[in-house]
């Protein structure tokens, strides 16, 4: 099990050697995360995933709690889940396969043949009945309520990340003309890892997601959700119905949280939060807004979004690397911050990789792994490389039968869910390490030709992509790096991969120190 709180969380990361604490005073204007970018940057205490074979997974330095930041009473933790270690903890798990292997029990379940076989079933179905969120009067999150002028934005230790952020004169805009036009600029500083709840307005279903807050006031914010994600598609229902919206910033809560609102689009966050917290996440209803919100989180920032009113969002410092061009997005108002007694502000930087979001999209690899199975039996493992933050580039895995096979694979995956934004994919076959990019690599330079093992296609891309034509509109390309089969073009006779015959392999194994060389 995770922890219920997010101060126990830290707790937990400093009884592991996980945790800095930091008493120099420090200006959350850019300082801590430069600080933070070069700590994610250096080797992490613990040892890493058995399944990364890249440098980046040894990564993750250690979290950091800075005690004394200028301009507010309030401590900032960055980096608590940059490491396998510190998500594994956060998760409540002792690596991240044995976190997909519970998965794959609960989305395929074996098909109980014996009245035996379903007695056993049982109990892991009576868990599942555990996991829906649970209603509950008052919270710790609500041991301070700050309304009216007391509820001010700017007491938080909210940080700048880049150096550009938040900049209309730094030419990272989308349309400089109308940006010369804004008479509301926002600040440089962003609320980067809360969890944003909404509600479906017309089947009420709720949603967590993580999206970037930019400071535009004492009460007044903007809400950079993408087009695809479940809070732009509640904003939209509200937009149409003409009525505000009701928001909750959550920052905090059971470490699972965090995580959850990472999960992808369509996914209940609230009741896989339950799942991977072993029981159901408490809520209690906000003070001024008619929401639910988790009663241990450390602060909550409740408002509404005002569908007529658009803010110019941006510019940002992004996890692709590159900053983010400023655009119109809605506006957030505040009406209420609650808060525990002496909270933590949590907070991420993202940017080039490696970044803290590394080891919270890893972990989305690996649940999604059995999901993903489901959908296309072909694959039986995948990567998404670092070098490729997540949507530019996928790694797949599959026991090749018949030809063309790996393109049957390559349209599946790009017509499966948040993976279809993948731009770069590239299949190879069963023996081949996904996990380990020179092993793809290797296999994907020696076994494509070209002009015959390349397959490009449009669609949809992720709206942070830079370099494709249109505003979430492009190209993608996959690769088939498998053996050819005859039917799948001209294929000459095909070379046997290298390998040392066992045997021999053996002998040396039993020699080795005889050699003398070490
Ligand atoms: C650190 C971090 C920052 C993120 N920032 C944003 C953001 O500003 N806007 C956004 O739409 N998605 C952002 N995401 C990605 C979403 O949280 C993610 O795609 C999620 O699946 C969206 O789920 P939803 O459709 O349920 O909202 C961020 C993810 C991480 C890990
Ligand atoms: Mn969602």
């Amino acid at each position: 099990m995770g922890s219920a709180t997010f101060s126990d969380f830290l707790n937990q990361l400093d009884r592991d050697g996980e945790l800095v604490r930091v008493k120099t005073r420090v200006s959350p204007i850019l300082e801590i995360a430069a600080i933070c970018d070069r700590v994610c940057k250096t080797p992490a205490p613990h040892s890493h995933d058995e399944l990364d074979r890249t440098d980046a997974g040894k990564l993750g330095g250690r979290a950091l709690l800075f005690e004394n930041v200028e301009g507010s009473d309030i401590p900032v933790a960055i980096n608590t889940f940059g490491s396998y270690h510190r998500i594994n903890l956060a998760l409540g798990t002792p690596n991240l396969t044995t976190l997909a292997d519970r998965v794959q029990q609960l989305v395929k379940p074996e098909i109980p043949t014996t009245l035996m076989e379903k007695m056993k079933r049982l109990p892991d179905l009576m868990k599942m009945a555990s996991y829906p969120p649970k209603t509950v009067r008052t919270g710790i999150c609500q041991q301070v309520v700050l309304e009216g002028d007391d509820a001010d934005l700017t007491k938080l230790p909210i940080i700048q990340c880049w150096p550009s952020d938040g900049n209309l004169d730094s030419g990272q805009v989308f349309d400089p003309a109308a940006c010369a036009k804004v008479t509301e600029r926002g600040t440089g500083r962003y609320i980067t890892l809360a969890g944003i709840y909404t509600r479906n307005p017309e089947m009420g279903d709720r949603n967590i997601g993580m999206y970037r807050v930019q400071v535009f006031g004492k009460r007044k914010a903007a809400m950079h959700w993408h087009m695809h994600h479940d809070g732009a598609r509640h904003f939209r229902m509200y937009q149409k119905r003409g009525e505000k919206m009701p928001l909750a910033i959550v920052l905090g809560g059971e470490s699972v949280l965090p995580y959850a609102a990472t999960l992808p689009p369509g996914v209940e966050e609230l009741l896989f939060a339950g799942f991977l917290n072993g029981t159901g996440i408490e809520l209690v209803p906000c003070k001024t807004i008619n929401m639910d919100v988790p009663s241990n989180a450390e602060i909550v920032i409740e408002g509404y979004v005002d569908p007529t009113e658009k803010l110019m969002e941006g510019p940002f410092g992004d996890h692709t690397g590159f900053y983010s061009l400023a655009d119109w997005y809605p506006a957030f108002h505040v009406t209420a911050i609650t808060h525990r007694k002496n909270p933590i502000y949590p907070t991420t930087i993202v940017g080039k990789p490696p970044m803290e979001d590394y080891f919270l999209g890893k972990a989305t690899e690996r649940v999604f792994l059995p999901l993903l199975k489901m959908i296309i039996p072909d694959v039986i493992d995948y990567s998404l490389p670092i070098s490729g933050v997540f949507h530019n580039c996928a790694f797949v895995k599959i026991r090749k039968e018949y030809p063309m096979q790996a393109r049957r694979v390559m349209h599946a995956i790009w017509g499966a869910g948040q993976m279809s934004f993948t731009k770069f994919i590239v299949v190879v076959d069963e023996q081949v390490n996904v996990h380990d990019e020179h092993d793809v690599l290797f296999h994907l330079f020696s076994n494509c030709d070209p002009s015959r093992d390349v397959e490009i296609t449009r669609g949809p891309v992720d709206i942070l992509d830079h370099a494709s034509y249109e505003f979430g509109v492009g190209g993608k390309i996959g690769f088939d790096a498998t053996v050819k089969l005859p039917a799948e073009g001209k294929v000459r006779p095909w070379p046997a991969e290298l390998e040392m015959d066992a045997a021999t392999k053996a002998l040396v194994e039993r020699k080795w120190k005889e050699y003398g060389i070490h």
